[in-house]
């Protein structure tokens, strides 16, 4: 590993912008309108964490380059659906995404919605291209599937939506929040696994701990910041949880437990990737960075 972290990771992140842009329709082909709200939704913006997560877990088995890529952006439109939809005013209702005006506001409501679901199609698509042999291929689009489905994302999803104002236990929490979002962060820990060479159960368990830690991590963190960070520094409406009386960590535990779960959740996630050894250091900076970032 000859890079330091904060130049792999800058690396990463603008590598993903030319690769998710090969792998989006062009804007000269129609229909036009729809193509660039696609890429409006997806590019220039983002922190690109699944994306560094495909990279870091198939870094340590050899995953070929392309497979990665192809998982990466995969997983990157999934997540990129899923905030065009969550903005839109039957859900969130929220004008300001990535510091841009969200895709309902710079187009319409009937753009948002398809650039959605188009976006959702196009991932299938990439991640079912390329030259992997077929029986990896199957695997690694279940992966994403069932991540993204209504036992993961979109059921995570419809249970934040029937919690407004519910005083949620914290296993219901964890629950509504493992599924929102740490499917799709467990997803795409286990697609980079799984584009490279074939996983002992030892590793598998290893990785699958550790991507459950950091899932919950991202959201423990996403509510503190949603109370301490401003909308400048977010890029999206700070405040939103508590101006909807939605049930967050912050709410429930308070801001001084919430700051040590995430910790705690920190060093299980290093923990856990204990019998990976040294070659797992990507995958453990970037758990610190899910714990420690800004925004
Ligand atoms: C609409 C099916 C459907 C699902 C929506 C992802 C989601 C589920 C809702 C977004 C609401 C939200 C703020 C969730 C908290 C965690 C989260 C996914 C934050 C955004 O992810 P980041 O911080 O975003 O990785 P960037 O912009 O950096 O890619």
């Amino acid at each position: 590993m000859t890079q330091d972290f904060a130049g792999w990771r800058q690396t990463v992140q603008s590598e993903m912008e030319a690769v998710l842009l090969s792998h989006l329709p062009p804007v000269t082909e129609a229909p036009a309108r729809l193509h660039e709200a696609m890429q409006y939704a997806v590019l220039d913006g983002g922190k690109r964490v699944r994306p560094l997560l495909v990279f870091a877990a198939g870094a340590l088995f050899d995953a070929p380059r392309d497979a990665l890529e192809r998982a990466a952006c995969a997983v990157e439109m999934i997540h990129a659906y899923s905030l065009v939809h969550d903005d839109m005013p039957c859900m969130d209702d929220d004008d300001l995404r990535r510091g841009k005006p969200t895709v309902h506001k710079r187009y319409d409501e009937a753009t948002a919605l398809l650039v959605g679901d188009a976006l959702q199609a196009q991932a299938f698509d990439v991640l079912a291209g390329g030259d992997l042999e077929a029986g990896r291929k199957v695997a690694m689009l279940e992966t994403l599937a069932r991540a993204a489905g209504s036992r993961g994302m979109c059921g995570g999803q419809a249970i934040d939506l029937d919690s407004v104002g519910i005083a949620l236990t914290l296993p219901e929490l964890e629950q509504m929040h493992r599924l929102k979002t740490g499917a799709l962060l467990e997803a795409s820990v286990m697609l980079g696994a799984q584009a490279g060479k074939a996983l002992q159960p030892a590793e598998r368990s290893a990785l699958a701990a550790y991507a459950q830690a950091i899932g919950l991590a991202f959201q423990v963190v996403d509510d503190i910041l949603d109370t301490t960070a401003d909308s400048a520094t977010l890029g999206k409406t700070a405040g939103k949880d508590a101006a909807n009386n939605k049930p967050t960590y912050v709410s429930l535990l308070g801001l001084e437990a919430s700051l040590a779960l995430a910790e705690k959740l920190r060093q299980d996630a290093h923990s856990a990737l204990q019998p990976l050894g040294e070659r797992a250091q990507r995958l453990r900076e970037l758990a610190d960075l899910i714990v420690q970032r800004k925004a």
